[in-house]
């Protein structure tokens, strides 16, 4: 699953975290909504992503950003597979859905990997051969961040996540993998506990993703830091992002969902070596 490269000057292999490039191909999306909605520009962002070396490009046509409104199905088709057509073949393809149709749609059409906020389309990664990504989210996009609440955030989430992993591999998914969902119903304080305790997610034992790039905690610290108020917006947010994903892949985290995906890729290099 992940590269292996030789371990410079020791040579012991290391395993090198994958890096998966973010095209969002929605008018909405919180960091580049609206930048990739027409096919040819989406297919350009992600060939330049596979280019600076994501090892897969995770395609979504719904933002799920707090307070998004659901897309209606034939809109979230015509958004992502002739995305997902245009670049398979390329670079392996995920697709960041909750809907089967699209699931089922986008696998004919290339992707190999279903990225699923929901955590209940394994049926379909399971019929279809394909991976699975199983995200822990309290609620739904449009109201998740009202007033989340967890008696305890680290032990509610990977209880979460290794039923639906199990679930999952008695159904015949054969590729899975559990994701925390930073953001999805959860305060920065949620976020950040569990953050501290990746280890402990890593310790159930399925390999693990993360998806922090740019994301509205990294913009509320590093405001508190700088005594502003303001959130500092999220093209000014790479630093937090790598700090983050470094944080998480010295913690076993194994893939990293981000935007910048030079900067990512050249921060799993050194982590690993
Ligand atoms: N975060 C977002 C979307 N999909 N998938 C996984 N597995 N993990 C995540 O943390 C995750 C995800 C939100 O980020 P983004 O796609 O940049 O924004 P938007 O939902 O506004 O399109």
């Amino acid at each position: 699953m992940a590269d292996v490269v030789p371990r410079l000057g020791v040579g012991v292999p290391a395993t090198v975290p994958l890096v998966m490039g973010i095209v969002n191909v929605t008018p909405d999306s919180f960091s580049d909504g609206g930048r990739f909605l027409d096919p040819a520009s989406a297919i350009a962002h992600g060939r330049a992503l596979a280019a600076e070396g994501a090892s897969i490009l995770d395609v979504g046509g719904e933002s799920t950003r707090p307070g998004a409104a659901p897309v209606d199905l034939e809109e979230e088709l015509r958004r992502v597979i002739p995305v997902i057509e245009g670049l398979a073949g390329e670079c392996r393809i995920s697709v960041d859905t909750r809907k089967p149709e699209v699931a089922r749609a986008a696998v004919k059409a290339g992707a190999s990997l279903i990225n699923d906020v929901s955590a209940e389309l394994w049926p379909v990664a399971a019929e279809l051969g394909v991976g699975w990504v199983a995200m822990h989210m309290q609620g739904e996009p449009a109201t998740m961040q009202a007033e989340p609440h967890y008696d305890d955030v680290v032990v509610e989430v990977c209880r979460f996540l290794a039923e639906r992993a199990e679930a999952a591999k008695s159904g015949g998914v054969t590729e899975i993998w559990i994701d925390p969902g930073f953001g999805f119903g959860k305060t920065i304080g949620h976020n950040l506990e569990l953050l501290a305790h990746l280890d402990q997610v890593v310790a159930l034992g399925w390999p693990v993703m993360v998806g922090i790039s740019r994301k509205a905690m990294l913009g509320r610290i590093l405001a508190e830091s700088d005594g502003s108020s303001d959130p500092v917006p999220p093209d000014d947010r790479l630093a937090g992002s790598i700090a983050s994903e470094v944080w998480a892949m010295h913690l076993g985290v194994g893939m990293i969902r981000a935007h910048d995906v030079r900067s990512a890729v050249q921060a799993a290099k050194v982590v690993a070596a």
